[in-house]
């Protein structure tokens, strides 16, 4: 039994640019489990600065190292896995990672692909493209360029003060596709008369637009807007989300492994989207081929009834870490049929991007 990691510096192939930042490098931990002729995978979506989050890949690593390694070497199965955490507060990116290698390792075992291991899969997973802001022109095209490729939904990241501006360029140019925008959590209390514009723009929902880890306001906000909102960061467990619904801080929340803590988490949380009747789909932190092989596989599930963000490896690297990349065909994309993740690993490339390696 071999407990590894690899950390990766992988340049993209555009910036992307958010509310918190501009990322031009995916920096990320990558994990391998070695056990019984099986090798198992998982990325950690932290990243360099905790700015989306309050982790980053120097506090997942340190967790990861001297908290989770040990409860990882047992070999739980990733429903046990929890428990077994349990007495660590929080560090849910730390976790999830672990987790999801467990998931990958024992649906290797079981000889089952990832998306038919966890629960009903519906075989595809319906794909929308999350872009980063950039000179409107640019955004402009990238939507046109979108289109073409058969996206499903289009989101666009905004901040306090650039709403409009981008808002009322992208709906001037495409007055019917279906759009979203995410703040990432700019606004506050005393935006709402700014925030309540939005409802104009005819959104499916509004991601985000205040504090990380706030539902109060955000449900205060949800009366008093047409727009549905969708909260992201604010959901880090099935109690936060089942709080949320309680109390109508949103209609609709985007799914991350990485957030919430893992995939059984993720799964409780899509059962009580369902009981409230609301809708949920599957967003991204930017994943190597590893971390978007476990996003499609969860975003095939039944129970997603929204496109992800979950686009093709190509949106991001010019060469990923996987031999066999995601092709979207007509706005979907199938998980893979190999066992676990079902990605093969190039090893090359892998290489080649490695800034650090050991073993746990
Ligand atoms: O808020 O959904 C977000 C990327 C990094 C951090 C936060 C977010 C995002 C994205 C990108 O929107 C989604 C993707 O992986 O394409
Ligand atoms: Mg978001």
């Amino acid at each position: 039994m071999k407990l590894s990691y690899k950390k990766l510096k992988m340049p993209l192939i555009s910036p992307f640019t958010t509310s918190f930042g501009t990322d031009t490098d995916k920096d990320v931990y990558i994990f391998i489990l070695e056990d019984n002729g099986i090798k198992a995978y998982s990325e950690s979506v932290t990243d360099e600065n905790p700015f989306y989050g309050p982790e980053d890949n120097y506090t997942a690593f340190h967790i990861i190292n001297n908290y989770l390694a040990p409860i990882v070497k047992g070999l739980p199965k990733p429903e046990e896995f929890n428990e077994k955490s349990g007495f660590i507060r929080g560090n849910n990116m730390a976790k999830a990672a672990m987790e999801m290698l467990l998931y990958d390792y024992y649906a290797k075992l079981d000889g089952k692909p990832l998306s038919k291991y966890m629960g009903k899969t519906r075989g595809y997973a319906d794909v929308g493209i999350s872009l980063g802001m950039d000179d409107i022109n640019i955004t402009l095209k990238k939507i046109q360029d979108a289109l073409d490729r058969g996206y499903k939904r289009i989101k666009v990241k905004i901040m306090k003060g650039k709403e409009t501006e981008i808002l009322s360029s992208v709906r001037d140019s495409f007055p019917e596709i279906v759009l979203s925008a995410d703040a990432n959590s700019d606004y506050t209390e005393k935006d709402f008369d700014l925030v309540k514009k939005i409802d104009k723009y005819d959104l499916v929902y509004l991601e985000q637009p205040l504090y990380h880890d706030d539902i109060i306001y955000h449900s205060r906000l949800a009366r008093q807007m047409s727009t549905p909102i969708c909260l992201d960061e604010s959901i880090t467990s099935p109690e936060k989300a089942q709080k949320a619904f309680e109390i109508e801080a949103c209609r609709v929340i985007n799914i991350k492994e990485g957030r919430l803590g893992g995939i059984e988490n993720s799964l409780k949380v899509i059962d009580i989207v369902k009981t409230f009747k609301g809708h949920v789909w599957i967003g991204g932190m930017l994943e190597t081929g590893i971390g978007r092989a476990f996003n499609v596989s969860v975003a095939s599930l039944e129970d997603i009834n929204y496109p992800g963000d979950t686009s093709p490896n190509d949106k991001y690297f010019t060469q990923d870490i996987v031999k066999n990349p995601f092709n979207m065909i007509n706005g979907t994309i199938r998980p893979n049929e190999g066992n676990g993740i079902g990605v093969e690993i190039d090893e090359e490339y892998l290489k080649k991007y490695t800034v650090d390696e050991g073993v746990l």
